[in-house]
């Protein structure tokens, strides 16, 4: 009798599994960008930000900080956070070559 070759249980793994070349910081940004952004466009809208900056609020003492920090974040000023923007004013960046 002839085996069809096929592992189901391989492929559907592959799914879940997370990328190795992500680190595990990168990875929680990641996940927490998926909280925040309620919509899944992509991006940190206005509204979505209210949970961040709460967030904020608890971490930084002085309440302008919290406003001038989303700015900050907000590198290409389009009033949302890109993953890649809440990863960089996170300082989860991966600039290869830069030692700061
Ligand atoms: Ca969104
Ligand atoms: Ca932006």
């Amino acid at each position: 009798m002839v085996h069809a070759v096929s592992d189901p249980s391989s492929s559907a793994r592959r799914l879940s599994e997370p990328d190795p070349s992500h680190t595990l910081e990168e990875r929680v940004v990641h996940w927490y960008f998926k909280q925040l952004d309620k919509n899944s466009n992509g991006d940190i809208g206005k509204k979505e930000m209210k949970p961040f900056k709460r967030f904020l609020r608890k971490k930084s003492k002085p309440r302008k900080c919290v406003k001038k920090f989303v700015e900050y974040c907000d590198v290409n000023n389009d009033k949302s956070i890109s993953v890649q923007e809440l990863m960089g004013c996170l300082g989860v960046t991966r600039e290869e070559g830069k030692t700061d």
